[in-house]
């Protein structure tokens, strides 16, 4: 039964029984779902009485209008707001005496208590809306919280805008709205740094205006991750100057493999594409805007197939081979040779060169060692660095690229079998057959990120395989995932600190086109999304459940073909 204090103050939302509300319930998310439906659920929320009505001279007002990152948080909000409501918002610096009036204030505050660099508050009355962050990545975590209080017909003009309109099926509009905020006090930071979302572009390509719109829904959501899986055996999917045949060879495959595991068949249809310099550039700096750093991966030294069908130097035989046109595990593998190095060094500078963020993935995941254990090359190579077998020579390998990673600068993360034989040091393990990989990381002290494919693998099926589109694996519906914690309980005090955060994976053996890849990952994300920001004590599944349903129209006003729960 709920207490008589909060039955109270939920008809009222009156600040002043706010406190109230949260000494005498349970569940402190449930009392304001409804009015407050944003997700991630915010650190803390007050509810209040009223609403901002923006109107036809509302203005959006800068403390910092020097600083360019303020700038263009402030026009990525303003934008889609002005279109949608025909108001002019216009921007300009903020006067230094307050409060003002019928205005929406951003100011960066350093003094905001906390220490995450993504803290913001957002104080909403009658009068206004003061949005205050600690850095320009706070302000556009908090813009998002904003847009989430908005009406829904504000996706309807950021869609319309947007570079990936030609990707979203047209929807029936969410008719006209009135532009009211309602009143609220949010202090909010997240619980984790790492907050990823992958997409794997080799099994499939999917176009470059759909990995905008991805990276938007993630930015929607306060992700601060984008894992970008470029290369894998059926595609290379990133141009790289100085070795052309990447692309021209190893972006391209003869058919693919459909249907089932076992009844599986090739369909007769080529496939391919692939990334220009150019195109990377503007969805880095896309990303940039919104405040998510790309992840960039380049597999090695399994999983590389169409870079070896491309130069078959790179293997160990030399025999040629075909980009794969069949899932599984592949016995081609990059050998550990001088020359295969080299090649792995001009490819990760131009990697490097594109991608800016503080990691790159460099795969080790499923590395099938037989053509190392046949080959003289590599034979010498574990005679020459003393190392005990094909195991260690896995641990030199991604140890030997982490190295030159490191030298310039960046961070390393590998799939968690790169710790199979000896962790190479500096690595950042990334967990994904389940969690014991990476608590073992943690406990040896390596950074982790938890991806497990028991929880957070959206190749796999939502519901009953019976009725649902192929899948791999089993059933991973959205309670399971919105109750997934990255730390284990497993782990004790200075260990829990190693783990960054966790990653939803997105696999496209199966997944052929934009509009199945936003049906498995939506609303599945969205979900994931309060797991990673939200401190635990805040996270509710009723509460939850109250607010997605203002979350999912935002999506059809997106054009967004999520799987309905
Ligand atoms: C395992 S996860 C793989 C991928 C597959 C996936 C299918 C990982 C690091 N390797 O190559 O696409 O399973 O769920």
């Amino acid at each position: 039964m709920r207490p008589l204090a909060a039955l109270l103050c939920g008809a009222l939302l009156s600040a002043g029984c706010t406190d109230l509300v949260s000494h005498g319930r349970d569940d402190p998310a449930l009392e304001w779902a409804r009015r407050y439906p944003v997700v991630p659920a915010p650190a803390t929320l007050r509810p209040a009485r009223g609403e901002f009505v923006l109107d036809g001279s509302t203005r959006l007002l800068l403390a910092d209008p020097a600083d360019p990152e303020v700038r263009s948080v402030a026009e990525l909000l303003a934008a889609p707001l002005r279109a949608a409501s025909g108001f002019p918002l216009p921007v300009s610096a903020a006067p230094a005496s307050g409060p003002e009036r019928n205005a929406l204030v951003l100011r960066l505050a350093a003094e905001l208590p906390g220490d995450s660099p993504e803290r913001y508050r957002l104080s909403v009355t009658e009068q206004g809306a003061v949005l205050a962050a600690a850095t320009p990545a706070g302000l556009f975590r908090g813009t998002q919280t904003l847009r989430q209080l908005l009406p829904p017909a504000v996706e309807e003009a950021v869609r319309a805008r947007a570079d990936w309109r030609g990707i979203a099926p047209a929807r029936a509009s969410t008719g006209r709205a009135r532009w009211a905020v309602p009143a609220v006090e949010i202090e909010d930071a997240p619980r984790f740094a790492y907050r990823g979302m992958h997409l794997d572009v080799a099994r499939h390509f999917m176009p470059p205006e759909f990995v905008k719109k991805y990276v938007d829904l993630l930015a929607l959501y306060r992700f601060s991750h984008f894992h970008w899986h470029l290369t894998d055996d059926q595609g290379w999917r990133i141009e790289i100057r100085k070795h052309p045949r990447l692309t021209e060879v190893g972006a391209w495959r003869r058919e693919t493999m459909v249907g089932r595991l076992g009844a599986a068949a090739g369909d007769g249809r080529p496939h391919g594409g692939f990334y220009t310099q150019a195109e990377v550039r503007d969805i880095v700096a896309y990303a940039a805007a919104r405040h998510v750093t790309i992840v960039p991966e380049i597999e090695m030294p399994g999983h590389a197939r169409a870079a070896i069908a491309a130069y078959p130097e790179l293997s160990c035989s030399g025999a040629p081979v075909e980009v794969a046109t069949g899932w599984g595990i592949h016995a081609d593998v990059l050998c550990p040779s001088e020359r295969t190095f080299a090649f792995l060094e001009d490819v990760l500078d131009e990697v490097m060169e594109l991608f800016p963020g503080p990691y790159v993935h460099v795969g080790g995941d499923e590395v099938r060692k037989e053509q190392w254990a046949e080959s003289p090359v590599a034979r010498e190579v574990m005679r020459r660095e003393g190392l005990a077998g094909v195991e260690a020579l896995q641990t030199y390998f991604v140890g030997r690229v982490g190295r030159y990673l490191e030298a310039q600068g960046r961070r390393y993360v590998g799939w968690d079998e790169i710790a199979q034989g000896g962790i190479p040091p500096g690595a950042v393990v990334m967990s994904w057959r389940g969690m014991l990989p990476g608590i073992d990381a943690a406990r040896r002290g390596h950074e982790v990120i938890m991806a497990p494919d028991t929880h957070l693998y959206f190749d796999h099926y939502q519901a009953n395989p019976a009725s649902e589109p192929l899948g791999i694996g089993n059933v991973i519906p959205l309670r399971v995932v919105y109750d997934f914690d990255p730390v284990p309980p497993d782990l004790g005090p200075g260990e829990r600190e190693r783990v960054l955060g966790g990653q939803g994976s997105v696999w496209t053996e199966h997944l052929r086109t934009p509009g199945e890849v936003e049906y498995m990952a939506f609303p599945r994300v969205i979900a994931l999304s309060e797991a990673l920001w939200t401190p635990v004590e805040r996270r509710s599944w009723k509460s939850f459940q109250e607010r997605l349903p203002a979350q999912l129209r935002r999506l059809d006003a997106l054009g967004v073909r999520y799987r309905a729960p």
